[in-house]
């Protein structure tokens, strides 16, 4: 049903514009490939210097270089935003590894992917459940169980691909003998945390799907999203997988969206060393930052920056304190700011005043602003939502927590940058 909507609405879109089907289509997709990569990480080659030090109580500066300079262009945000990636793995998550061997299936009810580097191997599976209609579809990548509204996804014509990300790390180990397939290729003493070994996961399970060809699922047409704990996941998913087009993050909480240098002193949030000391989610090198997050080289309105200019809709609940939702709202309007400087401001969106306060409850609040993400982001149909609506009782400034403001990127080429220090990222195997 969905799908013969979305044929009316291009037909009725036919008929108002002179041009054919076809030719909006077409538009519609290279707007859709720009924001999107063919590659997980469009920077792995650039340069990143080493790790700043000092302390900074307000928000990083997201289009400062490591060398002190500002880009001023829109084609010098690729190689800043590998500076934050790399920034982030150092700090925060942990290194997320090259990609290894990857082989597997996809069928219309599951996939499975096999991985192997350096002669360790494993393997996981995810389910899959198609929507009405045919395909090749669009799908939407649900990290762990909880709460994902998996009705709204289908009803939208995505696919659901359930991943049991636990499989990839496992919680409930200590951080010297960390578990799951991730670990097992990387070993079990790796710095690298749960939640950027789970978006590995989510990264291979993208590999497979665009390996498969386009019989069952569009390999350029994926979302991802998750909550709590797993919205968590999904944020980092997003973050660090150009590939992604839509990231949907729900109740992620500390750890998650919310600026880390919000939760210690947002008012009954988790605190860092909370989430740091409750699983390994985050990379054993945040121990530094715990307690002093103010020394943190980079914060998560600049991961959000990393997911720019590609589809977000981060939905956030403001009845329940400990998920951080005021930190989570300073987190988007900053991020907000490079999706803007980047002429994307559209395809951000942000969502916490909602009624119903249990934690990962289906909303229906969400349920438009979800469909039309995934109509704009994985259809090609229409715009997203491009809102924010946050709580009232939940409501950061971000003016309080900046010193920079947002510039007028140039649509030129690369400026200024000097490329000193190590060369680093996703070139490596290591990840310890
Ligand atoms: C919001 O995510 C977490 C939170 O960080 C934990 O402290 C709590 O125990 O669990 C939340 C969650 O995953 O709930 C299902």
């Amino acid at each position: 049903a969905v799908a013969a909507l979305a044929a009316t609405v291009i037909l009725v879109l036919t008929a108002l514009d002179p041009r054919a089907d076809a030719a909006i289509r077409a538009e519609a997709t290279a707007a859709r490939t720009a924001a999107t990569a063919a590659v997980e990480d469009e920077g792995a080659d650039c340069p990143v210097g080493s790790t700043p030090s000092g302390a900074d109580a307000k928000l990083p500066d997201p289009f400062r270089r490591i060398d002190g300079t500002r880009i001023t262009s829109k084609a010098d945000w690729r190689c800043r935003r590998a500076e934050i990636r790399e920034l982030a793995e150092r700090t925060v998550y942990g290194r997320k590894p090259a990609r290894p061997t990857v082989s597997g299936t996809v069928s219309s009810s599951g996939i499975t992917v096999n991985v192997s580097d350096q002669g360790r191997s494993a393997s996981f599976s995810a389910k899959v459940e198609l929507p009405a209609g045919s395909g090749p579809f669009p799908a939407v990548i649900v990290v762990g169980g909880l709460g994902a509204d998996t009705a709204t996804i289908k009803a939208a014509g995505a696919a659901v691909i359930s991943y049991d990300p636990l499989a990839v790390g496992r919680e409930g180990t200590a951080r010297n003998n960390k578990q799951g397939a991730f670990y097992t290729l990387y070993g079990n003493t790796s710095s690298t945390g749960l939640l950027m070994a789970w978006s590995w996961g989510v990264s291979r399970i993208i590999d497979v799907v665009q390996q498969s060809g386009a019989a069952v699922l569009k390999g350029d047409s994926l979302g991802v999203t998750g909550c709590s704990r797993y919205g968590k996941g999904a944020f980092v998913a997003g973050a660090f997988d150009q590939r992604i087009a839509l990231t949907m993050p729900v109740e992620s909480g500390t750890g998650g969206a919310p600026i880390l240098r919000g939760a210690n002193g947002e008012s009954g949030a988790q605190s860092l060393s909370s989430a740091y000391g409750e699983q390994p989610w985050l990379g054993d090198a945040f121990s530094s930052y715990t307690s002093s997050p103010n020394n943190l080289p980079v914060d998560t309105h600049e991961m959000i920056g990393m997911i720019a200019p590609r589809g977000l809709f981060v939905m956030e609940n403001p009845h329940v304190d400990w998920l951080a939702a005021k930190s989570g709202s300073v987190a988007a309007l900053g991020g907000a700011e490079v999706y803007r400087a980047l002429g994307a401001q559209s395809s951000i969106s942000y969502w916490s005043d909602v009624q119903d306060g249990t934690h990962c409850a289906a909303r229906s609040e969400w349920r438009t602003p979800m469909t039309q993400s995934i109509n704009a982001f994985l259809k090609n149909s229409g715009t997203g939502p491009g809102v924010f609506r946050i709580a009232g009782s939940k409501a950061g400034s971000l003016s309080g927590w900046r010193d920079w403001t947002t510039p007028t990127l140039a649509d030129g080429g690369t400026s200024g940058g000097t490329s000193t220090g190590t060369t680093s990222g996703t070139t490596g195997g290591s990840t310890s």
